[in-house]
């Protein structure tokens, strides 16, 4: 017999962190969770699902996950970016797990059953010099990492996105009503990186996989040329070396290394991949299944970039919850070209509120084989942290003007 959707509503928490959580109710009494965690623009997601999406959800049927799907997207006229794509990617994901839980299956069974047995994870370390990095590194691997993406600051700067001088650790965003106002030198860091990544694989050795971030930061002739310096590091893969609109700039960073490139968390739709998929221009697409239209929307991706030979790594950082990290992990390991998690990991409270199935264990994650994506929320533990506005930095160059970070 067919169910419906009988409510839909929007939960923020900020256990630490701000989180936007979609929950879709059924007549038979079931529920489904999504993530819709817009980092730093939460309060645009949670109204355009409580004001133009719940109203539209209730009567549905939740079986059809696809027709839903069209109807949000072809529906609205204005489609596509972030806020849009984030809040179907939460019906999507909530829809997955209620076809789930009315199976009795966990999502990846319905996605055509596990094509691996564990999805290969990375990490993040990150240390202000080369000798904190190394410890950091260190840490990481024994917790059983076999992927690290290294981190560290700038010789003159005091501040570089994910590493603060002095700080253990750092969050994607910091609270407080606007963005912290960092200052970033490009040639000081095209100095110092090369010499940091090489310390960093001379430390380790030949196998354990390093990763490193440029966050959007460089021109393509500066990229190329960090990319051509890099190439003796052996990179598992260096990440958004540009700007994202402008995928055509790739063809000049691709004509002048092989370093392997990955690209696209802050893509929304396989549209923002096309070109770099279709002309070989990354070895890797980082789209996000909260941020690209969820799981649904996600497989598209796969699915285009696999016959391109290009795999999947998401983005998960703290800022995608672990309704998504869940969710992403089904897709894992249902997904042939799907080459590793990030996993940053989440402070105690997150796991309190987040209740999940999926595991990690020595350097892999596993989605976990309870029905649906695997996850509960405690609602009364979640209302206990209301939102409170944060935001991602902001960076400037010395003489004032803003840069990309
Ligand atoms: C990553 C990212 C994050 C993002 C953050 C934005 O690769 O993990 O670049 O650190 O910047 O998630 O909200
Ligand atoms: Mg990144």
């Amino acid at each position: 017999a067919s169910d419906t959707i009988v409510a839909a509503d929007v939960i923020i928490t900020s256990p630490g962190r701000n989180f936007v959580t979609l929950k879709i109710t059924t007549a038979q009494g079931l529920t489904g969770w999504g993530d819709a965690t817009l980092n730093g623009r939460e309060l645009a997601v949670a109204s355009y699902l409580r004001d133009h999406v719940a109203p539209l959800l209730i009567g549905r049927d939740p079986a059809r996950i696809e027709d839903t799907w069209q109807y949000l997207y072809r529906g609205v006229y204005w489609r596509r970016g972030p806020v849009t794509m984030t809040s179907i990617g939460a019906v999507d994901i909530a829809l997955w797990d209620i076809k789930g839980k009315t199976t009795g299956q966990p999502v990846y069974q319905l996605l055509g059953g596990a094509v691996r047995d564990r999805i290969l994870t990375y990490t993040h370390a990150t240390g202000w010099d080369v000798p904190q990095l190394l410890d950091s590194i260190d840490a990481r691997r024994e917790q059983g990492f076999l992927a690290v993406r290294a981190q560290s600051g700038v010789p003159g700067l005091d501040m570089v996105y994910g590493v603060t001088n002095g700080a253990a650790g750092y969050e994607p965003a910091g609270r407080g009503a606007a963005p912290v106002e960092e200052v970033w030198d490009t040639d000081a860091y095209l100095r110092h990186a090369p010499k940091v990544l090489a310390a960093a694989r001379d430390h380790v050795g030949p196998e354990l996989k390093l990763l490193h971030d440029v966050h959007h930061r460089l021109t393509p002739g500066q990229a190329a040329r960090l990319g051509k310096e890099l190439e003796g590091v052996g990179l598992f893969w260096l990440e958004d070396v540009t700007p994202a609109e402008n995928q055509q700039v790739l063809r000049h960073v691709r004509q002048h290394t092989t370093v392997p490139l990955a690209i696209g968390e802050v893509f929304n739709t396989v549209w923002e991949c096309q070109s770099l998929i279709t002309e070989q221009l990354i070895d890797f697409v980082r789209t996000c299944v909260t941020h690209a239209g969820g799981i649904s929307h996600l497989r598209r991706i796969a699915a285009l970039a696999e016959i391109w030979q290009i795999a999947l790594g998401p983005h998960g950082p703290s800022d995608v919850s672990p309704v998504a990290l869940g969710a992403s992990l089904h897709v894992g390991l249902s997904t042939p070209n799907f080459a590793i998690q990030e996993y940053m990991g989440y402070e105690p409270l997150v796991h309190e509120v987040f209740q999940h199935g999926w595991s990690y264990e020595n350097g892999y994650l596993h989605p976990g084989d309870l029905p649906g994506i695997g996850i509960e929320v405690d609602e009364k533990l979640a209302a206990r942290y209301p939102y409170e506005p944060a935001y991602l930095p902001v960076a400037r160059r010395r003489d004032g003007s803003m840069t990309d970070w």
